[in-house]
């Protein structure tokens, strides 16, 4: 790895990097068509993965084309292909290692799968205050499957905003999001990017996507990890968070 790298201290201001050609198209396709499996219900989804429906479709009874109408699926460490390939794939997790240090978990693993047309707007948010685990100081990997461009969803992000540390956020009728007045809307930066990259970023960058306008699908599957310094601050028993590294 060279010094372009996401520990490079550029990118720590930042918050943020995006490295190239983490995932070949037809590892993409790949794993597109496998989370397609579970979104049209060929494929169980069983352990910890879920199927969630796009809110206003399942409000509004509106009916779309089979698999057409799943905004998230989450739990994909339970997924053998997706696990090997993306989760544990060594240009992702030593990238998280080498700021997050050698130990690593797994918070989460979902994909966020933006239909065309149909995929919802993700409000502006940091990720840290969704999570009970502290420092608020986690690193995640987006990765596209499909280009992501500004029509059908791709990140939009604040460079920098990590820095400001962790900001109230209120919930809306399907989303929890930090108050307009909380943000600079002007410092927003879209980041399209082509698929099988991996955006880097730090839990408290603030980010959001807009809804997929576009007639073409904006599928992502987004992972975060953890490492030694972190701890679980939640009420209930700490969930088994999966060994990321070293393998057990
Ligand atoms: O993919 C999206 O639409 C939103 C992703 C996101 O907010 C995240 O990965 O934290």
């Amino acid at each position: 790895m060279t010094a372009t790298e996401i520990d490079d201290p550029q990118v720590l201001q930042q918050g943020y990097v995006i490295i190239e050609d983490l995932l070949s198209p037809a590892e993409c396709d790949e794993i597109g068509e496998r989370l397609l499996e579970y979104a049209r219900g060929d494929r169980e989804a069983t352990g910890r993965l879920q199927v969630q429906r796009e809110p206003a479709l399942v409000r509004s009874g509106q009916q779309v084309e089979p698999g057409q109408d799943v905004r998230k699926i989450s739990g994909l460490w339970d997924d053998e292909l997706i696990r090997r390939e993306l989760i544990t794939r060594p240009a992702v997790a030593q990238r998280i290692q080498s700021i997050l240090g050698e130990k690593l978990w797994l918070f989460r693993a979902d994909a966020l799968m933006k239909p065309g047309k149909v995929g919802s707007e993700k409000g502006f948010h940091q990720d840290s205050p969704y999570w009970p685990i502290e420092p608020m100081s986690l690193w995640s990997c987006w990765l596209p499957l499909d280009d992501a461009t500004v029509e059908n969803g791709c990140m939009l992000v604040i460079p920098g905003s990590q820095a400001g540390g962790g900001l109230p956020h209120e919930s809306t009728q399907d989303d929890y999001v930090i108050p307009s007045s909380r943000y600079d809307l002007d410092a927003v930066v879209p980041v399209p990017m082509r698929r099988g990259s991996g955006l880097f970023f730090h839990s408290l960058v603030v980010h959001g996507t807009a809804a997929n306008t576009s007639g073409q699908s904006r599928r992502a599957i987004t992972m975060s990890y953890f490492g030694a310094e972190h701890r679980y601050t939640g009420d209930d028993e700490a969930p088994d968070y999966p060994v990321v590294a070293p393998r057990p």
